[in-house]
């Protein structure tokens, strides 16, 4: 067995974690050889809820499962930490404005981004998933400037999963034959799901299929995809956040297999032109526990002007938090 690693997940009694949590202690994300010691943060008030969690966790007699640290403290939650599921964020209230919301979670992230600089082991991988969850990234970073910038990363792989299933769908293909699939900007409405480099057994996608259908049904399926599922399950995605979470973790940590990228929002450095003060969603290969941003690929017209939409989103999401973006440049 290797020594165990330490693993801060926050929200934890949220319903993503209801899921999350199971899968990483089971060996899921780190395979059978893989200790763990989860580090579960919450806010006062969902103490008691965490704790039933707790009970269910312990219940499972995971072998791979060391230790559990249930806490509301950050400083206690991300203390030598290897790797951080940002999850937990402050939803939407009755009256809410998105400025309002904006503003609350920018100031939760604000907080973990300090505790996770001060206590955090310096090799941290932070994923963070809360929404708005490209500035709650920015947000991160800003707090934590003892920290490479490129140990944070915000979650796209939801949407990234969801269009390469609606295209195999369309294509007759099994999901493992879509390659190079790619979802830029902001993980809201704005994001931009392109096909135009992705490839289906092999061959440009856009060959197989219809140019109107990408533009009319699958770009705004993507896009409101999250919606539709609350409309329906009367919840947002839980239990696929998980895995899409369990993905994005072990695609960064182990890597992108050979000609294929996966889609991540990291921090922009001017690359197709984004400006660098941004957390983007990008394609990206990852290898030796680190990302590269996917570069030259050619930027029909279509796809700018989605990008520089999204791009527009994320500049005035920053605007409004920017007075904690101070601590760092
Ligand atoms: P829930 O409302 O079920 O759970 C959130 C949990 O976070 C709650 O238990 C709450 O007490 C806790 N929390 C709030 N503030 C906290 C703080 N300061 N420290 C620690 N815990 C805190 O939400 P859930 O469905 O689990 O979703 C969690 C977040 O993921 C939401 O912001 C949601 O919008 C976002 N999502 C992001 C996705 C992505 O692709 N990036 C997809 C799924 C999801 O919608």
């Amino acid at each position: 067995m290797k020594t165990p690693v330490r693993i801060a997940v926050t929200g934890a009694a949220g319903q993503i974690n209801y899921s999350l949590l199971f899968r990483i202690a089971s060996g899921e994300l780190f395979g059978p050889k893989q200790p763990v010691i989860l580090h579960l943060l919450e806010i006062p008030q969902a103490m008691d809820h965490l704790q039933g969690i707790v009970m269910e966790l312990e219940d499972c007699a995971y072998p791979l499962l060391y230790a559990i640290h249930p806490t509301h403290d950050p400083n206690v939650a991300f203390r030598d930490v290897d790797y951080a599921f940002l999850i937990g964020a402050r939803p939407r209230g009755p009256g809410m404005k998105r400025a309002d919301l904006l503003d609350a979670n920018a100031q939760i992230f604000a907080t973990q981004g300090q505790a996770l600089n001060q206590h955090a082991h310096r090799n941290v991988k932070v994923l963070i998933c809360g929404n708005p969850a490209n500035t709650n990234c920015l947000v991160a970073i800003a707090n934590a400037p003892e920290l490479d910038s490129k140990n944070f990363t915000a979650m796209t792989r939801l949407d990234h999963n969801r269009a390469i299933s609606m295209l195999a769908h369309q294509c007759g293909v099994l999901t493992s034959d879509i390659k190079c699939m790619t979802v830029w900007g902001n993980h809201s409405c704005t994001q931009y799901p392109d096909v135009y480099h992705a490839k289906v057994k092999g061959k440009p996608a856009i060959q197989l299929i219809d140019e109107q259908w990408v533009i009319d049904t699958f770009v705004p399926t993507i896009q409101f995809r999250g919606a539709e599922i609350i409309k329906i399950r009367g919840q947002s995605s839980a239990a696929s956040a998980a895995n899409a979470a369990i993905d994005h973790m072990q695609t960064w940590v182990n890597g992108t297999a050979h000609g294929d990228w996966a889609s991540m929002a990291v921090p922009s450095d001017g690359i197709y032109g984004i400006s660098k003060d941004l957390v983007f969603s990008f394609p990206v290969t990852c290898k030796n526990g680190g990302y590269e941003i996917v570069p030259d690929l050619e930027i029909n017209k279509i796809s700018n002007e989605r990008l520089k939409l999204s791009e527009k989103e994320l500049q005035e999401e920053r605007k409004q938090i920017k007075n904690l973006l101070r601590n760092r440049k």
